[in-house]
């Protein structure tokens, strides 16, 4: 695999040559700064590209260009903002880089309730507690009818939690649900996230994956040309959050949207931590049937707290959790091989570390939630390891 790194650009406290120092062979990155639905400049990739190589690096791949939510609706400017998207498509061929991640989850994309949730042994990691989750939705955000969407039991639970929340433990809740986590488009306060989900009344699963399709319908061709490759992120986690549809939980919602737009330009970040939350996606069997049009692996761990879905997880060790590591890096390590047994030019499959609990000196750091320099570093070497076991001409798999 390309063992790529994410870099938040010059405010990432964990720099280029960090990574590099981690043993990343290279950087993924986006332009964050850029207004959602402005199309990137040749100027402003190649600024990020001399930051990225001044660390070291190369900048290999985009996460993401975002998608707007008027896209996702395909209400007011959407037109406008897929001939900006198709435009920045063309912006990065012309700077060499070929592969973009994006997603398609309404509103909020990734969402955890605790950013810095202590484990016994002092580490710190990414949580969703499926009560806070709804007291939030019940008692801050008071959406419409949202006792309708979970069982009463729940509804009783959370209510008493909220009752018990300090103001400072329901301005986190907020903040973090609300406002986004690093890499997210846009953040809202509760009356912009109010205004935000009202723009889907009436967009139900059917309506958003359709509008996903006319989507790809426009930018999968022009990627085509480039010789580009897209590849969609999963939800995180994967069930409607707030009421919301979400359109890539399962492998057949993958499956849905690639076979509607047959391209290989239309492929898959498979996320092992979003979909790994749900005991109902086999993963490493997922790896292996959409395996063709995987241009990026997230590689990361979760442990589910409940039974079920939608549950409460934390982001565990890159080696515990309940998503087995070995049996999809295997996966991946077969693909790898029919690709090259085919002639594909993409035989080495991009992967990055997702995420890290913050353990030694990243409790003092201040990195971005779920991107500290040596959680992420020590998921690495374990990843690296177990691939390079696997490859190995006398040890490794036949
Ligand atoms: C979280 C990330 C997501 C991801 C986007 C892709 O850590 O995996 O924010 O970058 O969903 O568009």
């Amino acid at each position: 695999m390309r063992h790529i790194w994410r870099w938040f650009g010059p405010i990432d406290k964990v720099s280029v040559r960090d990574a590099a120092q981690a043993g990343a062979e290279g950087i993924v990155s986006a332009l964050h700064h850029v207004p959602t639905g402005t199309a990137w400049t040749f100027e402003e990739i190649r600024k990020r590209q001399d930051e990225v190589r001044a660390g070291g690096l190369e900048w290999e791949l985009v996460e993401s260009i975002p998608v707007s939510e008027s896209i996702k609706t395909m209400t007011g400017d959407w037109k406008a903002h897929v001939e900006a998207w198709k435009e920045s498509l063309r912006q990065l061929a012309k700077a060499g880089i070929s592969t973009v991640c994006y997603n398609f989850m309404p509103v909020l994309d990734w969402t955890r309730t605790d950013l810095r949730w202590e484990t016994p042994s002092g580490a710190r990691a990414m949580r969703f507690d499926l009560v806070d989750f709804v007291a939030f939705d019940l008692h801050v955000l008071q959406r419409w009818n949202a006792t309708q969407d979970y069982p009463q039991d729940l509804v009783e639970t959370a209510t008493k939690r909220f009752a018990e929340m300090t103001g400072d433990k329901i301005a986190m809740l907020s903040r973090n649900i609300g406002a986004g986590l690093p890499g997210s488009a846009d953040g809202y306060s509760i009356d912009e996230l109010r205004t935000a989900l009202a723009r889907y009344e009436g967009i139900g699963v059917e309506k958003l994956r359709n509008n996903l399709i006319d989507f790809l319908s426009e930018v999968v061709p022009v990627a085509d040309e480039l010789d580009m490759r897209l590849c969609a992120h999963g939800d995180d986690p994967p069930w409607p959050l707030l009421g919301l549809p979400r359109i890539l939980s399962t492998e057949q919602d993958y499956v849905t949207v690639l076979d509607a737009v047959d391209r290989p330009a239309n492929g898959v970040t498979f996320c092992t931590g979003s979909l790994g939350v749900r005991p109902d996606n086999d993963l490493p069997a997922m790896v292996r049937r959409l395996a063709p049009r995987i241009h990026f692996a997230h590689l990361r761990n979760v442990r589910r707290e409940t039974p079920g879905f939608p549950c409460s997880f934390f982001e565990d060790q890159h080696l515990d959790g309940n998503t087995d590591m070995i049996a999809v890096i295997a996966a991946l390590v077969a693909e790898e091989r029919r690709r090259k047994a085919e002639g594909r030019r993409d035989d080495s499959i991009f992967m990055r570390p997702d995420h890290g609990q913050e353990i030694l000196e990243d409790l003092t750091r201040g990195a971005q939630p779920g991107y500290p320099a040596i959680g992420r570093l020590k998921g690495l070497a374990e990843l690296r390891g177990i691939e390079q076991t696997l490859t190995h001409p006398a040890y490794g798999l036949a």
